[in-house]
């Protein structure tokens, strides 16, 4: 018998194919006109050999250890009861909070767990600690820290990088140029937190080729861009962004191309950034001969492009990944400041935007309604640290650091609960993270599988995969609401979040508080109803909740016309002044100015990162690597499925390397490799690309760490993640956001057996 069941991920909403208790397949949301090839994954995640069956503890920390100091990863479970989980669970945050106060309970947790917007694990946990008396938590995200601090500083918003962002369709009529920093790439575009019915991102991409709008791929790598777009591709060194735009910006003051109306009108400071452009200040004017020598692209081809995008209708747009690294907030900075001196921001189709292709639903129509959401409760401890600064706060302490203008001190962790998120995929140089994760009394980690995290963990609880309980599908970026329902039975004795830390907070005497005495379809129905409401306030009418779980879905039409952000400042800067101090666009910060930042001063300007092709560290690691999303995967999701064990050269993650690259180190196709640094190192396996700048390898992220001597931190990582690697730096004081993408590295064949990759297998537990 074949079972149906409408359902969502972050990787889109399908229907769930169920046959004898077992998911067999998934269908396509219909309607969807590009659907992600990873919705074939699912079923190997939700069924892999790597679930949890039931709560464990480590031996150690079961016989009392609570030092600290102890290197975790490479000693036994014991497998333990729920009551005897919670109980353990309970007694260690009572006792850190009562010993040590709740700032000591870090439960930041960053991460994307799964759609679904009840079930969401890092909000039950967010709601759980804070009834418990408080966490320190974790402000921005690692995705556009940097930006998402810099901009309400320039344009008073973050909806420029976060979205509504200039729409394609607008693009498609209006535009004529667009250079795309970071390309547009369709990989990324299968993505959209919380699940979506549409992927729209090649569609648009299509229509605005088809429609003659010249698109420019600045990127290292020519496939950012696909072939049907008819790019024209500027290969550029990493990093170096913000030197590109500033020698355009040259020719723009030098040959009187800059729209000196709009800089007066809408601007404040740009006087200060045409003096650093012509080098009034110190000599160096930042020609396009100049930009050559940082970016490698020929200097008459950045003239050319300066003076294109005066003569023509352009949009600029940049990826994301350009600000994850060092001084991440210059490429984004810059990007506007070119945008206000071409002086087309706030017409139809024009002007700037970020992450055009960093995910599904960017610059798409989308409604105008709130997404469903969990509630959160007010964190009685008060106590954040900017999300990437993690191995920080672990390593000092008490210790002073600086952050947007504020002088802040770290908390003293004692206890860590990861629910949700996987630092050991995500945060970056994690050699340095184990060290420091060591120091911590107590590591409690809620999963579903056996990955790298649960692996170093003290107390690990089982959790429910979304294909076992009943939830609402909603992302901000798309206009469905899906029923996500319940399509199989509990795994073994995993439970849902909701379920098992409702006994945690009774145990701790706050079980009320925690649920606020709703059970999930009471939660489920409120969330729905607070759409519902919004919707009927703005005139659309939504069916009611027991109509919209049989329907399985309800769309939310897109508003006729696309929203054109800064038309009304544009047309009346002080009717309609911005959310900054000037209440203009400042190309020129008196208040970053003000913080006295040497990483980070008052107007856009160029540095030279530690680690780029340009840096002296590059004679010893002489290849920049690029460690971007996967196709294959999210994040370290969906690892072990078919997809992503597809892609894999002899178990190994790819690491793409030009032909010549290679060859200078006598690598073929297929070949296993040691790519290593001062860091760490991790075996690869090569695939030769063409269409790779010359200097640069690509790496994606996710694969899941697999020490070849677990417990021993700096220990060759035999899979390929690729975040043993990379730097763990604040791209500036203003930011501090993970400088991911400024990593160089050497690579060289590995010539011994290759050893086998144990983390897609359960570890060994003690009976
Ligand atoms: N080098 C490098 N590193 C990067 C980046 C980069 O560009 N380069 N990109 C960064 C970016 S942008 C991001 S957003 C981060 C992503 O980092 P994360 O969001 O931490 O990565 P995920 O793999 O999605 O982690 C989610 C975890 O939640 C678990 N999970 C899923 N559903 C549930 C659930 O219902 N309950 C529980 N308890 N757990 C669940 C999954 O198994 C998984 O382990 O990575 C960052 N790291
Ligand atoms: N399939 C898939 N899609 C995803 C995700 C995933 O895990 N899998 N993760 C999602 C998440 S959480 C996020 S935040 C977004 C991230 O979205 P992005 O930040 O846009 O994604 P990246 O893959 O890091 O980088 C995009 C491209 O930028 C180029 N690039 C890197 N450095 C530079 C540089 O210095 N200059 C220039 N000009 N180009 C550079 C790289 O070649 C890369 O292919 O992706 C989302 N989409
Ligand atoms: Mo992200």
């Amino acid at each position: 018998m074949t079972d149906l069941f409408p359902h969502a991920a972050h990787w889109g909403a399908f229907t769930a194919v169920v046959e004898g208790g077992r998911l067999v397949g998934t269908r396509p949301f219909p309607g969807d006109p590009n659907p992600p090839a990873l919705l074939a994954s699912i079923p190997d995640a939700v069924h892999a050999p790597t679930r949890i069956d039931r709560p464990h503890v480590r031996q150690g920390w079961l016989h009392g250890d609570r030092r600290g100091g102890t290197p975790r990863g490479g000693e036994r479970f014991v497998p333990v009861a729920w009551d005897t989980a919670i109980r353990l669970v309970a007694e260690e945050l009572a006792r850190v909070r009562d010993a040590h106060g709740p700032a000591s309970i870090f439960g930041g947790s960053y991460g994307w767990a799964s759609a679904g917007r009840f079930h969401h694990a890092r909000q039950q946990l967010h709601r759980l600690l804070s009834v418990a008396g408080g966490y320190t938590g974790q402000l921005t995200n690692y995705s556009y820290a940097a930006g998402m601090t810099l901009l309400p500083h320039i344009v008073g918003t973050n909806d420029v990088v976060t979205g509504p962002v200039v729409e394609w369709r607008d693009i498609v009529a209006h535009a004529k140029l667009m250079p795309c920093f970071g390309g547009i790439l369709l990989r990324n575009g299968q993505i959209t937190a919380g699940g979506a019915g549409r992927h729209e991102m090649a569609t648009w991409l299509d229509r605005a080729a088809r429609a003659g709008v010249r698109l420019v791929n600045i990127s290292p790598v020519r496939g950012d861009m696909p072939g049907f777009a008819g790019a024209e591709w500027l290969p550029i060194r990493p990093g170096t962004d913000t030197a590109l735009m500033l020698g355009m910006a040259h020719v723009l003051f030098a040959e009187g191309l800059a729209d000196h109306g709009f800089l007066t009108r809408c601007t404040v400071g740009w006087q200060q950034v045409r003096a650093y452009v012509l080098g009034e200040a110190d000599g160096i004017a930042r020609t396009p001969a100049w930009a050559e020598g940082e970016t490698g692209i020929p200097a008459a081809r950045i003239a050319a492009l300066a003076r294109d995008c005066a003569a023509l209708p352009t949009m600029l747009t940049a990826a994301w990944s350009l600000q994850r690294a060092e001084r991440g907030e210059q490429p984004f900075w810059m990007l506007v400041a070119l945008a206000a001196m071409l002086g087309q921001i706030g017409r139809r189709g024009c002007g700037f935007g970020f992450g055009h292709a960093s995910m599904n639903g960017m610059g798409t129509p989308q409604s105008a309604l709130p997404s469903a959401s969990l509630p959160a409760l007010p964190n009685p401890a008060n106590s954040w640290i900017p999300v990437a600064r993690l191995t920080e706060m672990l390593e000092r302490p008490g210790g002073a650091y600086d952050y947007n203008g504020h002088r802040l001190h770290y908390p003293d962790t004692r206890l860590m609960w990861w629910c949700g998120g996987n630092p050991l995929h995500h945060h970056q140089d994690l050699n340095r993270l184990l060290r420091a994760w060591a120091r911590t009394e107590t590591v409690i980690v809620s999963e579903p599988w056996w990955n790298s995290l649960a692996r170093h963990a003290d107390i690990v609880l089982p959790a429910t995969t979304t294909l076992e309980r009943d939830d609402i599908g909603s992302a901000g970026r798309d206009r469905f609401l899906i029923a996500m329902k319940r399509a199989l039975p509990r795994f073994a004795q995993a439970r849902d979040e909701f379920d098992y830390m409702a006994d945690v907070a009774e145990a701790l005497g706050a079980r009320d508080r925690f649920t606020q005495q709703r059970d999930v379809p009471a939660w489920l129905h409120a969330m729905y109803e607070r759409v519902r409401g919004a919707a009927g306030r703005q005139q659309v009418a939504l069916p009611d909740f027991d109509r919209f779980w049989e329907q399985g879905s309800v769309e939310i039409a897109p508003p006729a016309e696309a929203p054109v952000p800064f038309a009304d400042f544009a047309a009346d800067p002080a009717a309609a002044a911005l959310n900054t101090p000037s209440g203009r666009i400042e190309l020129f910060s008196e208040t970053i100015a003000g913080f006295g930042y040497d990483d980070c001063p008052g107007h856009p300007v160029w540095f030279a990162p530690r680690e780029y092709l340009g840096a002296p560290r590059a004679a010893r690691f002489p290849l920049h690597l690029l460690t971007s999303q996967p196709p294959t995967r999210l994040h370290s999701q969906l690892d072990q499925a078919r997809m992503s064990l597809a892609s894999k050269l002899h178990g190994r993650e790819p690491i793409r390397l030009h032909p010549d690259d290679a060859a200078a180190r006598g690598l073929a196709e297929g070949d296993v490799v040691r790519v290593f640094n001062d860091r760490g190192a991790c075996l690869a396996g090569v695939v030769l690309e063409e269409g790779l700048l010359r200097g640069v390898a690509v790496m994606s992220t996710g694969a899941w760490l697999d020490p070849l001597h677990p417990g021993e931190p700096g220990s060759l990582c035999v899979h390929g993640n690729p975040n043993v690697l990379t730097q763990d730096v604040g791209t500036s004081r203003l930011g501090q956001g993970p400088s991911a993408h400024s990593c160089l590295v050497e690579v060289e064949a590995w010539r011994d057996a290759v050893p086998p990759i144990r983390v897609h297998a359960p570890p060994g537990t003690a009976a």
